[in-house]
């Protein structure tokens, strides 16, 4: 099994260690051209729109690292055609659907862009250029996997003749109609030719040459040779959102065992499914198994008695009788606290979270799913989405409370921060105290927070401005506390200031902890936001191109829920992906 995923930076360990892979692929096939292949790429994918097209990287593994094939993509907007630089595999994976896979991938790209021609070169199966019969059948190979993909060479033209002078082989231009079946115009096609000659060949072709060949365009429609070798070929179906597009979604699919049946308690189950079933009117998500972590994870993140005695205890409790804690002992000489359930105060903040076995296990479960949408994110996936309740951003080292047991943003935010720099951006109506506690004396992982102003909201001992950090998290620390009753522009200005403090901070990974209690008429809250708004805050975060966790927290309103989540998450989605 393989996939096939895109590329955007150099930066995650994934990606460093993919296109190390891809040049060494390089360096073996490519003798002639290798050394300029391989400074080329890092320095597109740093660089993008350096030689005036968009530079894409597909890479296809074998989900472990292992570099089965690339694609080095080019995009001319202005134009509106692809350019396919370069297409290699591993001297191991030929044959094996790679190809074919990475070719298919390129062409989804540039429907899903809206681009009409694929472009790229091809070595010709004429006799006369090919040296020996060996080349001729490999060259004859290569133009029926082409013809199959629905790719056919440009003839009636002076493109591959010139070109044999400087070089050993001559080569096809190839024109892919994307199965839209258009015909090339001349304008477009002489347009597109100028562009890829000038810059592919700007060192090796003179402008004389280029405009001989460009005026050797004068057929209007220009020639497509007809299929050679492939007859009857099928045409290819493209998915709106191409798979390795597409935001990764893990869900807690076990927690509505966690299900607290007072008539006034906020945090239910019908949140996560009234979510679900507006995401699943798209096709922007990738619906991944929650996979199984160990305690070691949250152990990183919360003191070891805490959570044995949330384990222990929630085990004992009837599950038709939750357990709110009733008494708190402020911590001033009190004696440690015995594993029983009148107890559960020494780790509890407020009254807002009962403890009992379904808890516990829903909250085990939350951390899995979080943790699992991060692993993707470690893969190289640009956005995941944990779907999670109950939430966390409330629970700290040795506490929990609002709701929350587990803090599974800050356990995934630690885990990642185990091979880059993590900023955590916290849009939850109330204060991120759990992620403040947290690493308030760490500068790896840097915590923002916007909330409602706590000198008159939950959890009113925390979220001031001035907490600015402690020791070596001095400065790390951000809270941004905004009136009562505010809209989405106020809210918004909230969010450049936030954005100002993350680009300076130049994190590697940015994990969001998405409250939805920030909507108008939401019961726990006072602001105004509607969709549009989420939407717009979605907008200016996905744009700012960091590989992006969302964690769900509160949002009690389950009439817009679901809308509000889709309209973050499309906004993101396309701040990165269409900007
Ligand atoms: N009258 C989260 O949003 N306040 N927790 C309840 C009830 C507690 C919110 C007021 C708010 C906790 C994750
Ligand atoms: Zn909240």
């Amino acid at each position: 099994m393989f996939r096939i995923r895109c590329i955007h930076d150099a930066v995650l360990p994934v990606n460093r260690n993919a296109i190390e892979q891809i040049q060494q692929i390089i360096r073996e096939q490519f003798s002639d051209m290798a050394d300029y292949k391989v400074r080329e790429i890092p320095e597109k994918l740093h660089n993008p729109m350096k030689f005036n097209f968009r530079s894409v990287l597909f890479v296809c593994d074998d989900r472990k690292g292992g570099v089965k094939g690339f694609a080095l993509f080019s995009i001319e907007p202005n134009l509106r055609f692809g350019f396919l630089d370069l297409i290699a595999l591993s001297s191991t994976s030929k044959g094996g659907g790679v190809g074919a896979a990475l070719y298919q991938r390129i062409q989804e790209e540039c429907v899903s862009l809206g681009l009409d021609w694929l472009f790229f070169e091809c070595m010709t199966d004429l006799p006369q250029d090919s040296t020996d019969k060996a080349t001729l059948k490999e060259n004859k190979a290569r133009m029926r996997f082409y013809e199959r993909m629905g790719a056919r060479p440009v003839i009636g033209t002076l493109y591959e003749r010139p070109r044999k002078a400087n070089f050993n082989n001559a080569y096809f231009l190839m024109a892919d109609d994307l199965d839209s079946g258009r015909e090339l115009d001349r304008e477009t096609a002489s347009k597109a030719v100028q562009a890829i000659l000038r810059r592919k060949y700007k060192k090796t072709m003179a402008e004389k040459l280029i405009n001989e060949v460009v005026d050797s365009f004068t057929d209007d429609p220009v020639q497509i040779r007809p299929s050679t070798y492939v007859k009857n070929r099928t045409p290819h179906i493209y998915p709106s959102v191409p798979r390795d597009k597409k935001i990764v979604l893990c869900v807690t699919d076990g927690h509505a065992i966690h299900h607290i049946k007072n008539h006034d308690y906020a945090e239910q189950p019908v949140r996560v499914s009234s979510i679900l079933e507006e995401l699943d009117k798209t096709d922007l998500f990738e619906r991944v198994q929650r996979r199984h972590y160990s305690d070691k994870h949250i152990l990183a993140v919360h003191d070891r008695r805490f959570v044995n005695y949330f384990k222990e205890v929630a085990m004992k409790i009837d599950p038709e009788k939750p357990l709110f804690p009733d008494v708190f002992p402020i911590r001033k000489n009190v004696g440690k606290p015995k594993n029983i359930p009148s107890h559960a105060g020494y780790y509890c903040i407020d009254i807002y979270s009962p403890i009992y076995r379904n808890a516990y296990l829903a909250a085990r479960e939350a951390v899995d799913a979080t943790m699992t949408a991060a692993r993707s994110i470690e893969d190289g996936s640009q956005f995941a989405y944990a779907l999670v309740r109950p939430p966390g951003h409330h629970a700290s080292n040795d506490s929990f409370g609002g709701y929350c047991y587990f803090n599974s943003t800050a356990i995934a935010a630690n885990y990642l921060s185990g091979y880059g720099r993590v900023a955590i951006l916290d849009l939850d109506y109330h204060h991120g105290n759990g992620q403040e506690d947290i690493f308030y004396q760490r500068d790896d992982v840097l915590t923002i927070s916007i909330h409602a102003d706590p000198n008159f909201e939950y959890p009113y001992f925390s979220g001031y401005k001035e907490d600015i950090g402690e020791n070596a998290g001095i400065g790390y620390n951000l809270n941004l506390p905004l009136k009562r009753g505010i809209g989405g522009a106020e809210h918004l200005k909230a969010i450049h200031k936030a954005i100002k403090k993350i680009r300076d901070y130049k994190p590697d990974v940015l994990v969001i902890a998405l409250g939805l209690d920030t909507a108008q008429n939401d019961p726990s809250g006072t602001w105004n936001l509607v969709a549009d708004d989420f939407h717009a805050n979605g907008l200016v975060l996905g744009a700012l191109n960091y590989p992006t966790l969302v964690v769900q927290e509160g949002g009690y309103d389950c009439s817009v829920l679901g809308k509000n989540a889709l309209a973050f998450l499309t906004g993101m989605w396309s701040g990165f992906y269409q900007q």
